[in-house]
């Protein structure tokens, strides 16, 4: 599953339906009194929380939204059919901006959130509302009114809740395959990851709310621009939880340092985010007392170090509760800051 985050739309309201101009038939009578009807209103095009998406991957770049337009108005005071709303389901946390001007329209943060981006047009009046004492014969009627138009930016700041850090070829990719229902792409070169990847971790065959979010490998310098540029940290600012992915072959002390330095670069407050390590490929360094030595080495840092091999999947599941009781913690937390008065 590729996230996708950012996603331009345009939207077109429907117009609303012309009023009619038209006169009652009677016998020997050459005009009855004005009865065109209305026209009916065209539809709008709306924006609304669905619970169940995760990402803006439904919606192609460019897309373009209609709404129905309202029927004309018709003799014998009929007014025209109200044109359909269009309806766009779009995961919580997304920000509606208008294009041009970068201005922010909505922010759908609610689980029921709904945002109309373009109202449809009023339906025009019928001549019937236009006959006065000094004009019995109103051959005017009123044009439906254009819908609103609008170039949108529909931006997805991914909230999950456990973002993974790693030099590139740690094996983030592999471990979020392994642990959540994402499945990215793996191979065995730097820079696999392009994009960010999101996953709702299962537990014991259940999938918990827990969400993962695998980013491109980060390297020395990245926060002065070098590989692919640390700008993916961005999907990872309001996670409340770091797992730093190392390859246990491969000085994973020294990578650590390098990836915690390159965090303080991009922001204080990531960097000095809970986070959790997680040492892998154990098959690569096979000696157990080995293993142990740079297990305590971390231990000076951090209790929550944990061994595994993610390619064969083993070891997996304490690590998985530990992120598990981790979120539960760091919610709760959250809760706690935001009770008034505290
Ligand atoms: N031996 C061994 N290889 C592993 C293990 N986990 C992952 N790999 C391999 O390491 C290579 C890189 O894995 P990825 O999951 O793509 O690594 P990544 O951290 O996502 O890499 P980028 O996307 O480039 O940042 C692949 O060939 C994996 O099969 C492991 O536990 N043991
Ligand atoms: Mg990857």
């Amino acid at each position: 599953m590729i996230f996708k985050d950012e996603v331009e739309i345009h939207v077109k309201a429907g117009k609303g339906g012309d009023g009619a101009a038209s006169f009652r038939r009677e016998k020997y009578i050459a005009h009855g009194g004005p009865d065109g009807g209305d026209g009916g209103h065209g539809g709008s095009v709306i924006l609304r929380v669905d619970t169940n998406l995760r990402t803006l991957s439904h919606i192609h770049n460019r897309q373009r939204f209609k709404a129905g337009s309202g029927g004309d108005g018709k003799k014998k005071l009929m007014t025209g059919a109200d044109g359909a709303d269009n309806l766009i389901l779009v995961p919580q946390g997304t920000q509606v901006y208008e294009t041009h001007s970068g201005k922010i329209m909505f922010d759908l943060t609610g689980e029921t959130s709904e945002y109309v981006a373009a109202y449809g047009g009023k339906g025009g009046k019928g001549n019937s509302h236009f006959k006065s004492s000094t004009n019995q014969t109103p051959f005017y009627a009123q044009k439906g009114r254009p819908g609103e138009e609008y170039d949108l930016r529909l931006d997805l700041r991914l909230i999950a809740h456990v973002g993974l850090v790693g030099f590139p070829n740690a094996g983030k990719s592999t471990f979020i395959s392994r642990v959540t229902n994402a499945r990215p792409k793996i191979a065995d070169y730097p820079f696999t990851t392009l994009e960010p990847n999101l996953g709702v971790m299962n537990l014991d065959g259940e999938y918990a709310s827990v969400l993962i979010a695998d980013i491109p490998g980060i390297i020395e310098g990245a926060h002065a621009g070098k590989g692919l540029g640390i700008e993916f940290l961005k999907h990872i600012e309001r996670t409340r939880i770091i797992l730093y992915i190392l390859d246990i072959s491969e000085e994973p002390m020294k990578k650590f340092e390098i990836l915690r330095e390159e965090l303080r670069g991009y922001s204080e407050t990531l960097a000095s985010r809970r986070f959790l390590v997680a040492l892998n490929k154990t098959d690569l360094l096979p000696d157990e007392k080995e293993q142990a030595k740079i297990v305590k080495k971390f231990k000076k840092l951090t209790p929550d170090v944990y061994t595994m091999c993610a390619l064969k999947g083993d070891d997996l599941k304490e690590l998985k509760w530990k992120i598990y009781n981790t979120y539960l913690e760091a919610e709760k937390g959250e809760e706690n800051t935001d009770a008034p008065g505290s």
